[in-house]
């Protein structure tokens, strides 16, 4: 039987949540961060009292409307010299943050609910957008193990996103996702083209007028 639990999630006897399929191997998972939402931000916090939000600057020399950080033993970053994933946090020479506990296993969890078995990110890139903040349509193709899916979890303003297809310039689908949904993105969906339309101005009570994003990797 299929009954909503106090945070509006959708929860069957076994205790899992309605997982909405997006396309071949990407599961939607509406809410499933919900009741974590408090204390993964609390996390993010202090991630980023030790690596400060930064906008990066892409090979071309633009810099990107998004804010950006990471946990784990890689972060994702961009300069004139181009994207990778380092150990080190090029602003400060230290390494990233640890990964906190609580987001490997909300991670690992929302792996496991798509159907990826044993889920150990190495990498979480953190996204914070705010009005007019945008991420073009682009495939995540630095990661080392492209086999691995990348779990996401959405958390404050909502956003709509963009999700493309195997080749550039091929239709996008519209998408909104809200405070509290995972999605899992793996299998033939993993090197689709996805983005992030200018976020709206808006507020939210846990982010006030910020989007942020959490985004699970095996990159190394
Ligand atoms: C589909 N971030 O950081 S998360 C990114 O909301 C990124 O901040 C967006 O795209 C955000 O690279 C979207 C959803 C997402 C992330 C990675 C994917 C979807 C994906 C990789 C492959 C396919
Ligand atoms: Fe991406």
């Amino acid at each position: 039987m299929w009954t909503p639990d106090l945070f509006g999630s959708v929860s069957s006897d076994s205790g899992a949540t309605a997982r909405e399929a997006l396309s071949d191997g990407a599961w939607v998972l509406r809410g499933f961060a919900l009741d974590h939402a408090e204390s993964l931000l609390q996390e993010v916090d202090a991630i980023t009292r030790a690596a400060p939000f930064r906008h990066l600057v892409t090979p071309g020399g633009f810099r990107m409307s998004v804010a950006m950080t990471n946990c784990g033993r890689l972060g994702w970053v961009s300069d004139r010299r181009g994207y990778r994933y380092d150990a080190r946090d090029p602003e400060t020479g230290h390494s990233w943050p640890v990964m906190p506990e609580s987001f490997l296993k909300l991670a690992t969890r929302a792996a496991e609910e798509a159907g990826y078995q044993g889920f150990a990110p190495d990498a979480c890139l953190i996204n914070r957008y705010q009005s007019g903040s945008r991420l073009s349509l682009h495939q995540d193709r630095d990661e080392a193990r492209l086999e691995a899916p990348i779990v996401s979890v959405s958390l404050g303003v909502p956003a709509t996103f963009l999700w493309g297809e195997l080749e550039r310039g091929g239709r996008s689908q519209r998408v909104g996702l809200q405070h509290g949904d995972v999605v899992v993105w793996g299998g033939p969906s993993r090197m689709r083209f996805h983005g992030i339309a200018p976020l709206k101005s808006a507020w939210h009570p846990a982010t006030g007028e910020f989007r942020v994003n959490l985004t699970f990797r095996c990159a190394g």
